[in-house]
């Protein structure tokens, strides 16, 4: 399929090389290729984006980002200099490249301001967040979005009318230490990362952020970070046991995922399990994604062309729902 667009891509800042290793040594196998193609906002991208049909590429900075830095000035710092980054991109290719903005998470209007800052100048189509912001003197503080604390930042996300990407992130602190340390091989895609953004997003929902701001638009992805699963059963506890208990967000998780909810299918490959989420949440909510450079084009590109899908839902997934929640531009095969 030409023209697909693609919204889990990361990339980094080529003065944190060290930081790159790091984590390139605990998620990629050839971590000096890794750190050669996240480094990239151009050419490397641009031939892997023509060779496998991808139209257009959301580039967002890389986890853990901002959200592991607990210096709240430092962690501003980094987001401003990241967006600025991210800018020069997607200027020098307005047609293939678009931007979430980075945001430092320890000050609501902070990070509103930030992304007005980035939306409005830089025409960036929304934020991509790291799961909880670390905080505290030693970083061992989690910071979750799903209080009423965050209500500004939601209301900036909803007037300005972008979607904001719940990413993961690794565990860290004390959580990592009581429940992964020893256990260090499901950190990651194997568990904890959907672990993370699960809690987090179900969060959300039961703290009411979406009955208090009906409009907000979030995408999870790794074809939602395991909750479409469990929805039935989400769904019973909420509705015939956690509601008569108490629990008091006003629509049902399945209305969530219709109203509020995107996945997409970063680094999640499965047929079976695609179709599965077809049959649960439609192909209105779902949008393909590669999560480059941690899995391959190739990987997500030749599984997604080979697919016998229906060609409107095909075209919905791999392009004309990305086109539509974030407006895009015309790009490369934008109308193929
Ligand atoms: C990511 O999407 O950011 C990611 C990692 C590490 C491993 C896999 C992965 O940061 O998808």
């Amino acid at each position: 399929m030409l023209g697909k667009v693609a919204l889990e891509e990361a990339f980094n800042l080529p003065r944190l090389h060290e930081k790159t290793r790091w984590w390139a040594g605990l998620f990629a196998v050839d971590a000096d290729k890794h750190a050669t193609e996240i480094a990239d906002v151009g050419d490397i991208r641009l031939q892997y984006m023509d060779q496998h049909g991808v139209g257009y590429t959301i580039l967002s900075y890389t986890a853990p980002g901002v959200q592991d830095i607990w210096n709240p000035k430092e962690a501003q710092a980094l987001a401003v200099e990241v967006n600025d980054h991210a800018a020069r991109a997607v200027q020098a290719h307005p047609d293939r490249f678009g931007a979430f903005a980075t945001l430092s998470m320890h000050d609501p209007a902070e990070a509103a301001a930030e992304l007005r800052r980035c939306v409005t100048e830089y025409g960036f189509l929304g934020a991509l967040v790291n799961d909880t912001q670390r905080a505290g003197p030693d970083g061992d503080d989690m910071i979750f979005y799903d209080g009423p604390a965050w209500d500004v930042f939601w209301q900036t996300v909803t007037d300005l009318d972008v979607p904001f990407y719940l990413h993961p992130r690794n565990p860290t602190g004390t959580i990592h230490d009581r429940l992964w340390a020893d256990r260090p091989w499901l950190i990651g895609p194997p568990l904890s990362f959907a672990h993370g953004v699960s809690l987090h997003l179900l969060g959300m929902v039961t703290n009411g952020v979406f009955d208090r701001h009906p409009r907000l638009q979030v995408v999870i992805g790794h074809l939602g970070e395991h909750i479409p699963f469990d929805l039935w059963r989400i769904n019973h506890w909420f509705e015939d046991v956690k509601k008569p208990l108490g629990l008091a967000c006003q629509k049902t998780i399945r209305e969530y995922f219709h109203d509020n909810i995107w996945i997409t299918t970063s680094g999640h490959f499965s047929t079976p399990t695609l179709e599965y989420c077809l049959t649960e949440l439609g192909p209105d909510r779902v949008l393909f994604s590669i999560d480059y450079p941690f899995e391959s084009f190739s990987d997500a590109c030749d599984w997604w062309d080979a697919l016998p899908l229906e060609d409107d839902v095909k075209r919905k997934i791999g392009r004309d729902n990305a086109k539509a929640l974030f407006k895009l531009p015309a790009f490369k095969d934008s109308e193929a």
